[in-house]
């Protein structure tokens, strides 16, 4: 059985990027020190320490921000049972939020990915009028997964990234963190990531597809792009942001065979990348993992017949000492 995108599956930190989507710290970054200098009641909690030292520090650690909170989740306990995911987000005064503003053609974007990286999913609940997301759900892996959820609450005017962590019973084989990879193949397709993520910076990625080594250019407007990146750091799957590059309504028609994003990396270490393209009207996703060691040692001069190459002259893994 082929098992196309999970190449690469396991990390654990996560950026969150859209071809035209994700927006700029709308979405998924507003850390509360950088643009909210007004909404600073004391709360120096998990972010502490570092104020300033990243440019956008991830979002996606907290159950609570800006007095929202994602109440407890609802979902099946244990692998193999059909049922329903359910969520609320309640508000300041405590009660489940039910206007929200769509962001990247969706109120609510939902994420969620176990904490080794090797299960990942990106999907849209529907809203209940009383306040009640919910999803039909089945889990495939036992394990410990972090749920995102990704909304803008009309009555803040800016975006959240709340997370729960969600406990699933059943037969648990963690997996280790993936090797890095700039290319994955999803079916049939063959996806390579190409440009470095630098340490406290933005830089330019750009994802190329092909099949049978021809150029993809039937690449669907998804969620107001060509694609949807999401990216998480390992280590605590902090959530990034990343910025798209023009949106798909920019051209008419076709997309491909490059898609191209701005991604913010706060910190040096490795991130997991999640690229979401719709071809056929069918949602895939491709998974890359990149580390900042191996990005900042050749930002622009890397050869391009060594992309992709375990044996290149990087030395693999990008850490061998
Ligand atoms: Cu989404």
């Amino acid at each position: 059985m082929k098992t196309p995108w999970k190449l690469g599956a396991y990390a654990t930190a996560m950026v969150l990027v859209s071809a035209g989507a994700f927006g700029v710290g709308t979405v998924t970054g507003s850390p509360i020190e950088m643009n909210e200098e007004h909404n600073t009641h004391g709360r120096d909690d998990s972010s502490g320490g570092t104020h300033s030292a990243t440019p956008a520090g991830p979002a996606g650690l907290r159950v609570s921000e800006s007095g929202y909170t994602l109440a407890p989740i609802n979902a099946p306990g244990t692998t193999g049972k059909s049922g329903k995911l359910r969520l609320r987000v309640l508000g300041p005064d405590g009660t489940p939020v039910t206007e929200f503003t769509e962001s990247h053609e969706k109120k609510l974007h939902l994420i969620v990915v176990r904490t080794d990286t090797t299960e990942f999913r990106h999907v849209h609940p529907t809203l209940g009028s009383d306040g009640t997301w919910s999803i039909d759900w089945q889990w495939q892996e036992a394990g410990t997964y972090r749920v995102f959820a990704d909304f803008v609450p009309t009555a803040l005017g800016d975006g959240l990234t709340l997370t729960r962590i969600v406990e699933v019973g059943g037969e648990y084989r963690p997996k280790p963190f993936p090797k890095s990879s700039t290319v994955a193949k999803v079916d049939d397709y063959t996806l390579t990531l190409d440009g470095s993520l630098v340490a406290g910076k933005g830089a330019p990625v750009t994802v190329r597809v092909e099949r049978d080594g021809k150029p993809v250019t039937a690449l669907q407007p998804y969620l107001g792009a060509y694609g949807h990146l999401v990216s998480l750091r390992d280590g605590d799957l902090g959530y990034l942001h990343v910025h798209p590059d023009g949106e798909a309504g920019d051209e008419s028609g076709e997309g491909g065979p490059e898609v191209s994003f701005h991604v913010e990396t706060p910190t040096a270490g490795s991130y997991r990348l999640f690229f979401d393209f719709q071809i056929n009207d069918r949602v895939r996703t491709a998974e890359f993992t990149v580390s900042t060691d191996e990005a900042g040692d050749s930002p622009a001069d890397e050869p391009d017949d060594e992309q992709g190459d375990d044996d290149d002259g990087h030395g693999g893994d990008g850490h061998g000492h």
